[in-house]
């Protein structure tokens, strides 16, 4: 190799180095001063937007109390700054994750940023929708993770909804109850479901023309993490037989794949898996028009990198 041609290998090669630095969603938060902790979603892992305060009592001074300070990124300066919620003895926050929601899957499963001078207990429950409650753990204050892996909690549902009630623990302090700065999620993801009828015509699995549009806007979405795995799957509806119909998801599977890999690139880090269903797993019974064109559907999950669950084992 000529001296010219290694340095331009060399300049590449650092120039890569760089490119691959910057493009990492993936963030450390600071916890205390020796310890932090990765959220593999990075800034998007947070919850988004707040339902409801139900201030406890006796509350927390005026200052403490305002209900969008538990919201997105962690941002504790010291107790002075109210950068955080507090709960009141007793009170209840109630949270939702827009822009992501989050799993039971391996490894601790939400952070909750409790902070202040004092510890201060507090109750967790999770929902689908909003509406069923899920009793998910409690936290003893401070900062602190939840790992959802208990009875009642599969590893397939995506949770979007979050509330966390204060046990009472230190009612007497300015700011009474649990102070939550941030609630983020560690197995953080995004899911986006698509009608197949928008992507596909009748027992085909080429992309209709105007699906690539639709892909293209889909792939904006998932663009928000730069390193994951996209879980594609797919599904249809009882009509035909079983066997064509998992032929037919698979195939679409691949269709949906190569097309993603084509809007993103070959070289970009997300990493593609599919599970075609056929129509084992209808959402609603196959029993009228509507309910058969909800089962036609590709559903994507964006979900943390394998690496990130391969660092958690050599732990
Ligand atoms: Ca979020
Ligand atoms: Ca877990
Ligand atoms: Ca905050």
């Amino acid at each position: 190799m000529s001296c010219f041609k290694f340095l331009l290998f060399i300049i590449l090669f650092a120039s890569q180095g760089f490119l691959f630095a910057q493009k990492r969603t993936g963030k450390l938060y600071r916890i205390d001063r020796y310890e932090s902790i990765y959220l593999p979603l990075g800034k998007i892992s947070f919850a988004d937007k707040l339902i409801e305060y139900k201030v406890g009592t006796p509350p927390p001074i005026q200052k403490y109390r305002d209900s969008v300070q538990c919201l997105h990124e962690p941002n504790y300066k010291n107790y002075q700054t109210p950068n955080f919620t507090s709960l009141g003895c007793g009170g209840s926050l109630t949270v939702e994750f827009t822009d992501n929601g989050f799993m039971n899957l391996p490894g601790d499963d939400l952070y909750l940023f409790e902070v202040g001078p004092s510890k201060e207990p507090a109750k967790v429950e999770i929902s689908q929708n909003g509406k069923d409650w899920i009793y998910a753990g409690k936290i003893a204050g401070g900062k602190s993770s939840i790992d959802l892996n208990k009875e009642g909690i599969d590893t397939e549902t995506v949770f979007y909804f979050l509330k966390i009630t204060d046990l009472k623990d230190l009612c007497k302090s300015k700011s009474a109850g649990a102070d939550l700065d941030a609630i983020g999620a560690i197995n953080s993801v995004i899911k986006l479901t698509i009608n197949a009828d928008v992507l596909f015509d009748v027992a085909k699995y080429d992309l209709k023309e105007n699906a690539k549009q639709s892909l293209d806007s889909l792939a904006e979405s998932i663009r928000q993490v730069d390193k994951a795995t996209i879980l594609v799957e797919g599904h249809t509806d009882s009509d035909g037989d079983e066997v064509s119909n998992m032929t037919l998801s698979e195939n679409r599977c691949i269709s949906v794949k190569n097309r993603l890999i084509e809007i993103f690139g070959e070289d970009s880090l997300y990493e593609f898996e599919i599970k075609p269903y056929g129509e084992s797993k209808p959402r609603f019974p196959n029993d009228t028009e509507e309910n058969k064109q909800q089962n036609r559907r590709v559903e994507i999950t964006v979900l943390p990198p394998k690496d990130y669950y391969e660092s958690l084992k050599k732990i």
